[in-house]
């Protein structure tokens, strides 16, 4: 039977985009080298399609330099798809680029109207409930929205706390099965995970919690041995993709692609 927090026949990309020197990032440790970004980009691809799923590779669009950071725009779940209202104002009109490519894949597409904020990237979907947690991009009235379509949907949404400092609250912890979470010590700390079974990250390697499970997979960022050693004794299929560009923009695996 399928398990639609991590199986998918689906996924959507975007090719980074020159302007990806541009991307907002919390604070400046190098510009990204859009070659290097490119390969990497290819090789996620690439492990996606590894499983059998189909990926649509959108095209680069070179007047939002955020745009490869695709998850942001949009909430898929198996009823329909959500299009978000980032918290950032250089990043809203990524929205309606979005928008026509999830109208072709959903026949129930609603959109958070605002005034509210919600990112794709605060947003972690279990086996049981819906994860959103508050941050700098992701506001209350946001979050109230959200809960009202996810809700007509059967979906029960729980509000949480991206920790201060941290971009999302998926750049701390990642699904790794229905009821597995892979988590920074810090994010666990504040008991938003209690009742799931939880994995920590090595010490020090707190870049490794931003991973997904996709199908048989759990694709993550590569340079943190000891939490891919823990995964991969786990019975987790690691396999691991450069982030050292995407990571000068605070973007990690799950940004990078919107997973239905
Ligand atoms: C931003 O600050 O919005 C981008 N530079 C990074 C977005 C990362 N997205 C994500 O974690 N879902």
């Amino acid at each position: 039977m399928s398990n639609p927090t991590y199986e998918f026949t689906r996924a959507i990309t975007r090719r980074p985009s020159a302007s990806i020197v541009d991307g907002l990032r919390a604070e400046d440790i190098g510009t990204p080298d859009l070659d290097k970004m490119l390969s990497a980009h290819a090789d996620y691809v690439a492990a996606l399609k590894s499983t059998g799923a189909k990926v649509i590779e959108l095209n680069a669009i070179e007047a939002h330099p955020d745009a490869v950071f695709v998850e942001d725009t949009t909430l898929c779940l198996p009823q329909g798809a959500i299009m978000m209202r980032p918290g950032a104002p250089s990043r809203m009109g990524e929205v309606a680029e979005m928008l026509p490519t999830i109208r072709a894949c959903y026949d129930d597409v609603r959109e958070i109207k605002g005034p509210g904020h919600v990112e794709g990237g605060d947003i972690l979907v279990t086996g049981r409930e819906i994860l959103v947690g508050r941050s700098d991009r992701t506001d209350a009235k946001g979050v109230a929205e959200l809960v009202e379509i996810a809700a007509e949907w059967g979906h029960q949404l729980r509000e949480v706390f991206t920790p201060p400092g941290v971009l999302h609250f998926k750049t701390d912890c990642s699904l790794m099965d229905a009821e597995t979470i892979l988590s920074t010590k810090r994010l666990d700390a504040s008991g938003c995970f209690e009742g799931y079974r939880v994995l920590h990250v090595a010490e020090g390697e707190e870049a490794a919690a931003n991973a997904i499970r996709f199908n048989n997979l759990v694709l993550m960022a590569s340079g943190f041995p000891r939490t891919a050693e823990m995964l991969d004794k786990a019975g987790y299929q690691v396999v691991e993709i450069s982030n050292s560009e995407c990571a000068k923009l605070d973007g990690g695996m799950s940004c990078l692609s919107l997973r239905l």
